[in-house]
C-alpha cells in the first residue's frame, strides 16, 4: 500500500486572511492530480489529508468579526460554503482523485473542527462527488500497519481540542436540537480569533512568519508598542498556562475529556525549547523604549535604538532560530509522543500542525515525519544573521518598513511538501518530499528548504 500525506492546507479565508494563495491552490490541485497518476497496478493508493484542511478561523462571521468557533451548524455551513466556492479547483481535483480509485482520508486539525458537524461532513462528501471517503474525527488517528498519522495538535497544550464536547455537539446537531452547553474552545483558537486576527487586519505577516514567538513578538512590539501593551499580557499568560503541564512524560495530554488522553500523573518539565521568557522581556523593553514622557506613546517609529535591540536579539538567537527550518531538528513537543508511538510498534509517525517539514530518525527507532504546510511562509531575510552588521541592520530596516506598511507579498512563499509512505505487511518506510509542480518532486533537505524560501538579504 502506498500512502501520501499532506496537511495544513488552510484553505479559504476572508480578504487579507488567506494563508494558501490562489497560486498555491493551483499547485495543490496539480499535486492531487499527480497523486491520482501514482496508482500503480495492484498497489492500493491513498491520500490522507491530516488536518487544518480548511480554516474556519480565517472566515468572518455575519457581524464582520471573527470567532474562535462556529457555535451552530448553520453558521459553520455558511463559512464552509464560502470556502468551497473560493477554492473550487482543489475539490474538483479531489473528486477526480476519488473517481480514479485512489482512497481519500480526511482528518481533523484544530482550525477545521467544525467539519465534524453532520451537515458539514455531508456537504463536503457531496462536493467531492459523493465518493465513499473516509472521515476521521473524535481524535482518531489514521493507522495502516506500522504507519501512524495524526495532525499533532494533541500534544500542543495550547491547541488540544475538547473532542468530547465536540462529540456532544454533533449528537445534538444530528437531531436538530439546541446544545445545552457552549463548546469550550481551545485557547490557541481564542488567541487567533481575539488577538492574532485583530493584529492581522493591520499586519498580515503575523501568522506566516517563522519562528512564531521569537520572530513575531519582538517585531510587533517594535512596530506597534500599543499592540504589545494591549495584548502582551494575554500572550504571556497563555504561554505560562502551557508550561503548567498539560501533558505527561510521553507528551500525551492528561485531561480525560480530551478523548483518549492518558491519566498518568507524571508531570513533564516544560521542554527547554519552549521557554520564551527572554523574548517577552525583549518585547517589554522595546515598548518601554517607545514611551515618551511628553507625547505619551509613540508607537510608529522604528528608531535606531529599537533596530539595534532587535538586531542584537535576533543575532543572539541565531543558533536557536536558525534551526527553525532544519529538517532534522524538531521540538520535544512532537518527538516525545512520536518516540512513544515508535515503542508501540509504529515505524513511521507522521504529524503536521507546526507548518515546518521535518524528517527525523528517532533514537528509539522509527522515523518521525512532519508534512509541513501548503499555506504561505515568511522568514527574516538571511542577511539579518549574516556576518556584516551594517548590512544586517540595513536589511532589517527595509524588512520592518515593508511589513509595517503591509507590503508582504515579496516575502511570502509557498514550500509545498508531502509525506510518501510504503506499507508492506509489517514494514513501513517513509520520506518527505518537496512538490515543485508538474510532477517534479525532490527529497526534503534543509538546503532545499532554504532555497525554496527564497531568503534574500
Ligand atoms: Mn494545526
Amino acid at each position: 500500500m502506498r500512502i501520501f500525506v499532506i496537511s495544513d492546507l488552510h484553505l479559504g479565508g476572508a480578504e487579507g486572511f488567506q494563508m494558501c494563495s490562489a497560486k498555491g491552490r493551483l499547485l495543490l490541485a496539480d499535486f492531487i492530480d499527480w497523486v491520482s497518476r501514482q496508482r500503480a497496478d495492484g498497489t492500493e493508493t491513498r491520500l490522507v489529508i491530516a488536518g487544518d484542511i480548511v480554516d474556519f478561523l480565517a472566515e468572518r462571521e455575519a457581524t464582520g468579526g471573527f470567532t474562535a468557533f462556529s457555535q451552530t451548524e448553520e453558521i459553520a455551513l455558511g463559512k464552509l460554503n464560502r470556502i468551497l466556492n473560493s477554492t473550487a479547483e482543489v475539490w474538483d481535483a479531489l473528486d477526480r482523485l476519488c473517481a480514479g480509485e485512489v482512497g481519500l482520508t480526511l482528518m481533523l486539525g484544530n482550525h477545521d473542527i467544525e467539519l465534524a458537524f453532520p451537515a458539514l461532513r455531508a456537504r463536503l462528501r457531496a462536493r467531492i462527488g459523493g465518493h465513499p471517503i473516509e472521515f476521521l474525527f473524535d481524535n482518531e488517528a489514521f493507522s495502516a500497519g506500522a504507519l501512524l498519522v495524526e495532525h499533532g495538535n494533541r500534544y500542543d497544550g495550547f491547541n488540544q481540542v475538547d473532542h468530547d464536547g465536540l462529540r456532544r455537539l454533533r449528537s445534538h446537531f444530528s437531531r436538530r436540537e439546541t446544545p445545552r452547553d457552549a463548546f469550550a474552545v481551545q485557547p490557541g483558537s481564542q488567541m487567533v480569533a481575539e488577538v492574532m486576527n485583530r493584529i492581522k487586519e493591520k499586519y498580515g505577516f503575523v501568522d506566516l512568519l517563522k519562528p512564531e514567538t521569537a520572530g513575531v513578538v519582538p517585531i510587533l512590539a517594535a512596530l506597534d508598542g500599543g499592540i504589545w501593551r494591549k495584548f502582551g499580557t494575554v500572550v504571556k499568560e497563555a504561554s505560562e498556562a502551557w508550561y503548567r503541564g498539560s501533558v505527561d512524560h510521553d507528551g500525551v495530554p492528561k485531561r480525560r475529556e480530551l478523548i483518549a488522553a492518558t491519566t498518568s500523573s507524571v508531570a513533564a518539565a516544560p521542554p527547554a525549547d519552549l521557554l520564551d521568557r527572554d523574548v517577552f522581556a525583549l518585547a517589554d523593553e522595546l515598548v518601554v523604549g517607545t514611551h515618551n514622557e511628553k507625547v505619551g506613546w509613540i508607537n510608529d517609529q522604528i528608531d535606531d535604538l529599537k533596530l539595534s535591540s532587535l538586531l542584537r536579539a535576533f543575532r543572539k538567537r541565531k543558533e536557536k532560530d536558525g534551526t527553525t527550518f532544519e529538517i532534522e531538528r524538531e521540538s520535544d513537543t512532537y518527538l516525545r509522543p512520536a518516540g512513544a508511538a515508535a515503542l508501540r510498534g509504529f515505524q513511521v509517525v507522521v504529524m503536521g500542525h507546526s507548518h515546518l517539514a521535518k524528517s527525523v530518525i528517532m533514537p528509539a527507532g522509527g522515523t518521525y515525519l512532519n508534512t509541513g504546510t501548503w499555506a504561505d511562509l515568511m522568514c527574516l531575510p538571511d542577511t539579518v544573521y549574516g556576518p556584516a552588521e551594517d548590512m544586517a541592520k540595513a536589511a532589517l530596516k527595509v524588512f520592518l518598513a515593508d511589513i509595517k506598511a503591509n507590503r508582504i507579498d515579496k516575502y511570502r512563499c509557498q514550500v509545498p511538501t508531502f509525506a510518501e509512505i510504503d506499507v508492506d505487511g509489517k514494514v513501513a518506510t517513509g520520506r518527505v518530499q518537496f512538490y515543485d509542480g508538474n510532477g517534479h518532486v525532490e527529497a526534503l533537505s534543509t538546503q532545499g528548504m532554504w532555497s525554496r524560501l527564497g531568503v534574500k538579504g
